[in-house]
């Protein structure tokens, strides 16, 4: 999608620092992290929200936390722990319309979160 900042960021015309991708997915580190090792993974094609996932993108899903599993292996967070977030609407954080999970680590994670 033409305005859509992660397809732009998919289709390379904005830079960032990718730490993961395969034919489905992509995974890059947040522009604004909220703990040292902080990164997204997004399916390449355009979905807004966990919310417009049809039945058809079962398989993606599960691509989508494979992918997260690999990036956190990637950033040697298996051993120590990591956290993975899907915001959906803006009432839970969600500021970006295309689907994306956190993977967070790196610090101790409280329970409840915010
Ligand atoms: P959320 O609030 O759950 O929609 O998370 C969106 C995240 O996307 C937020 O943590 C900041 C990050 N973000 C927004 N724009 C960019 C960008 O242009 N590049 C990168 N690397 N991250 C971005």
């Amino acid at each position: 999608m033409k305005d859509c900042v992660f397809c732009r960021i998919v289709g390379g015309e904005i830079p960032a620092k990718r730490v993961f991708e395969d034919d489905a997915t992509v995974a890059f580190r947040d522009a604004n992290p909220v703990a040292p090792a902080h990164a997204l993974v997004i399916p390449r094609a355009h979905i807004a929200t966990l919310d417009e996932v049809q039945d058809s993108d079962r398989e993606l899903l599960g691509r989508l936390l494979l992918s997260a599993r690999a990036v956190a292996a990637e950033l040697g967070l298996s051993s120590t722990g990591y956290r993975l977030v899907i915001n959906t609407h803006a009432g839970a954080g969600q500021s970006v319309f295309h689907v994306h999970v956190h993977v967070l680590g790196g610090r101790p994670l409280g329970w409840p979160p915010g």
